[in-house]
């Protein structure tokens, strides 16, 4: 060790010492945990990257609270439960789904629950809206006509999905797919009509938006076209073709 490391290592440990007394401010806030699930390992409910009233006027803050802390919460535990009970804790989640048909349903529901609403708060930010760009776009106008005739046709998904569900974007044998599914269903689980890997989805259960909009499911529709994520999404339709 020369002269200069020898006083750049002491500077760091003094600094070391000192630290206890003079945390930065950030060091106090909660860590985001980004690691993945080891097997084995409960799925944990994941923190919300923006704040409830972040997609406000769009969707309101108590939805969004109630809506995670609550709803997806509670589908996050129940899913945990279930598959302890069924005996398949150590499965990945995408080889759950690939044989949902053969497990008890509340496999299938709180599993949907839980994935969905993982998804739904992806692919939503408070910076989103507008449209996509590159390879995604080329492709909607490609297979819709045009992204507004894309639009058109999520939002007729979403608006005629019977009850509660979820309208999807869905990279499907190579192309890109609308569909829509009941309750918790998606497009990874085997009973799903139109399978493949989901990118874009919104939740049309009436917990999404009843505070706000009441029965105007239509209204809610078209405000969240103002908070889509197509960054998030286009980098997962890149993902998915690259296979
Ligand atoms: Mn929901």
């Amino acid at each position: 060790m020369n002269k200069r490391e020898f006083l750049k290592k002491s500077a760091l440990l003094t600094l070391g010492g000192a630290a206890i007394t003079t945390l930065p401010i950030n060091a106090m806030k909660p860590k985001i945990i980004k690691r993945g699930r080891k097997q084995g390992e409960e799925y944990l409910l994941p923190e919300l990257e923006y704040a409830f009233d972040a997609l406000e006027p769009n969707i309101d803050a108590m939805t969004v609270e109630i809506h995670h802390d609550k709803h997806h919460a509670a589908y996050t535990k129940n899913f945990n439960a279930a598959i302890q009970e069924a005996g398949i804790a150590d499965m990945k989640i995408k080889d759950i789904f690939a044989n949902v048909s053969k497990y008890p349903i509340g496999v299938r529901n709180n599993g949907g629950g839980y994935y969905n609403h993982k998804l739904y708060w992806k692919v939503m930010s408070p910076d989103g809206g507008g449209a996509p760009s590159g390879k995604l776009l080329k492709d909607i106008e490609a297979t819709f006509g045009s992204f507004d005739g894309f639009k058109e046709k999520l939002s007729k998904a979403a608006a005629t999905q019977f009850g509660s569900g979820w309208a999807w974007l869905v990279y499907s044998d190579g192309k890109l797919v609308i569909s829509s599914t009941p309750n918790q269903d998606n497009p990874l689980m085997d009973i799903a009509e139109v399978k493949g890997n989901p990118l874009l989805t919104i939740d049309v259960w009436e917990h999404a938006y009843y505070l706000k909009y009441q029965n105007r499911r239509a209204d809610y529709i078209a405000a969240f076209w103002n908070v889509i994520n197509w960054k998030f999404v286009e980098e997962k339709y890149l993902k998915s073709v690259e296979g």
